[in-house]
């Protein structure tokens, strides 16, 4: 946690620079234009954002700090040096600073985090307390608020401290929170699917293996999984409704934690990251309409458009900005192909990439019709046993909140201001179109 703390500081004060420098030469330079249609249309293609830990090409999918995927896979520190998934903790290094760490500094992490890993004694207990007919990511995201009270960042400012040091206590309660993220995680999943016994964290664990094992799974192929699954999830540049949704709670000076919790309810949206969940649910659905494993091509293209006819989204399709087959899914592919080829639920996902950007495309509505990450992930999780799938957007969560915090502390770090777009009524663009 230090010496990442002190490599933010010199990163903090050199970005600073640059970007006042920026602002003051081409404060006035323009970079976009919006249309009435961009206006109605969930602000879609605005660039009205600045947001630094990734960004995403429409072609190429996510780039971390200008690294893809399968460059994050080759570059990041392994567990022992010989895993063969990035750990997530590198990533939030490289979100942060910029630069790829070294395998020390990622222990130095994971370290941090085994320290502040403690859930307090009377927020597991209201956790353990909730109804198990609550959806797991309502638990999820009101397990983060129960956290609030620790953030020294609502302390600090209380106090009065001065706004340079904002960022100082960001990092403070993020660090915080990602440490107690996987055990508040595994308790809800204990909790609601098994008999809410828990093990206790293990120091000689990454933050994924011991996560892991926190939920219930010991098999070292589960946990390569999460190292890749907790690093894909976590960022997909500003404006999608997590990253955006947190960063605009963010901006009012809400502490992290309340931050985040504001950017869950977000994910546990059905188009966003409950996309996961209904994935499977909808791959489930199929199975039982399919006369058996000896299906046809026609059989799921009747399938898919049955699904389509009633009105309803092919989850784990389509994406607002990509307009290629997302490197997320790609990569699950490929850990699919190594890990469990024969696996029937990777088989049905496979054969579904066949045939639905085709039906999609006949469709005619989506801009995209290929698959996102939600496309794959649950099936990699059913493989290893974790087959509840509503509490997949939990995971998903989990990981997510590496970007968003990274981007929350640097947010506070640059100094920037509450956001507040401008909104007008229909009545105004009618004046507006009438005076043109
Ligand atoms: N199946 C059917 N129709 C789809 C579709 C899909 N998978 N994806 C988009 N469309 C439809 C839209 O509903 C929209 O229809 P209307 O004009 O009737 O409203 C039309 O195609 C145009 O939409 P778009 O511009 O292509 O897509 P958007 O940017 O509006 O929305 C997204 C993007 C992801 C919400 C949408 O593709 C979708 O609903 N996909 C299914 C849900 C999903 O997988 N979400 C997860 C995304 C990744 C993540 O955030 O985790």
């Amino acid at each position: 946690g230090d010496a990442l703390k002190a490599k933010l500081k010199d990163v903090i004060v050199r970005e600073g620079e640059k970007v006042k420098k920026i602002r003051k030469d081409y404060g006035n330079v323009i970079i976009g234009d919006v249309t009435i249609d961009m206006a109605y249309g969930g602000m879609r293609g605005i660039k009205g954002l600045v947001y630094e830990t990734s960004l995403l090409d429409s072609e190429e999918g996510i780039r971390f700090r200008g690294l893809s995927i399968p460059e994050c896979q080759e570059r990041l520190p392994k567990w022992h040096d010989k895993g063969e998934e990035p750990l997530p903790e590198g990533l939030l290094w490289l979100l942060l600073t910029g630069e790829v760490p070294t395998s020390e500094q990622v222990k130095g992490i994971t370290r941090e985090f085994h320290e502040r890993g403690n859930v307090p004694e009377q927020v597991e207990a209201i956790i353990r307390s909730f109804p198990k007919d609550m959806h797991p990511m309502t638990q999820f995201s009101a397990a983060i608020l129960l956290l609030q009270p620790q953030s020294k960042f609502a302390a600090a400012y209380r106090e009065g401290v001065n706004k340079s040091k904002y960022w100082e206590y960001a990092f403070d309660d993020s660090l915080t929170l990602l440490a107690q993220l996987p055990r508040v995680a595994a308790l809800i999943y204990r909790n609601v699917f098994k008999d809410g016994n828990i093990t206790a964290s293990s120091t000689h664990l990454d933050w994924s293996g011991n996560f892991s094992q926190m939920l219930g799974f010991n098999d070292r192929k589960f946990h390569e999984l999460m190292r890749l699954y907790l690093t894909i999830h976590a960022d997909h540049e500003g404006g999608n409704v997590s990253a955006h949704a947190t960063h605009l709670v963010g901006s009012a000076l809400s502490d992290p934690f309340l931050s985040l919790s504001g950017g869950m309810n977000g994910l546990a949206g059905p188009l966003h990251g409950l996309a996961n969940q209904e994935v499977l649910r909808f791959l489930k659905k199929i199975q039982a309409q399919l006369p058996g494993p000896q299906y046809t091509k026609e059989d799921l293209t009747k399938t898919l458009w049955n699904h389509l006819n009633g009105g309803q989204v092919i989850p784990g399709y389509g994406h607002a900005v990509l307009r290629k087959t997302d490197p997320r899914y790609t990569c699950q592919r490929e850990f699919a192909l190594k890990h469990m080829p024969h696996d029937p639920n990777f088989k049905l996902v496979s054969d579904l990439y066949e045939v639905t950007p085709k039906v999609l495309t006949e469709h005619g509505k989506t801009k995209n019709p290929f698959p996102n990450v939600d496309a794959h992930s649950g099936v990699l999780l059913q493989h290893y046993g974790l087959v509840e799938e509503d509490y997949y957007t939990v995971l998903f969560g989990v990981s997510r909140a590496v970007g968003v915090l990274s981007q929350l502390v640097l947010s506070r770090a640059l100094g920037l201001p509450i956001e507040r777009p401008k909104s007008v009524t229909t009545e105004w663009v009618e004046k507006y179109i009438a005076s043109n």
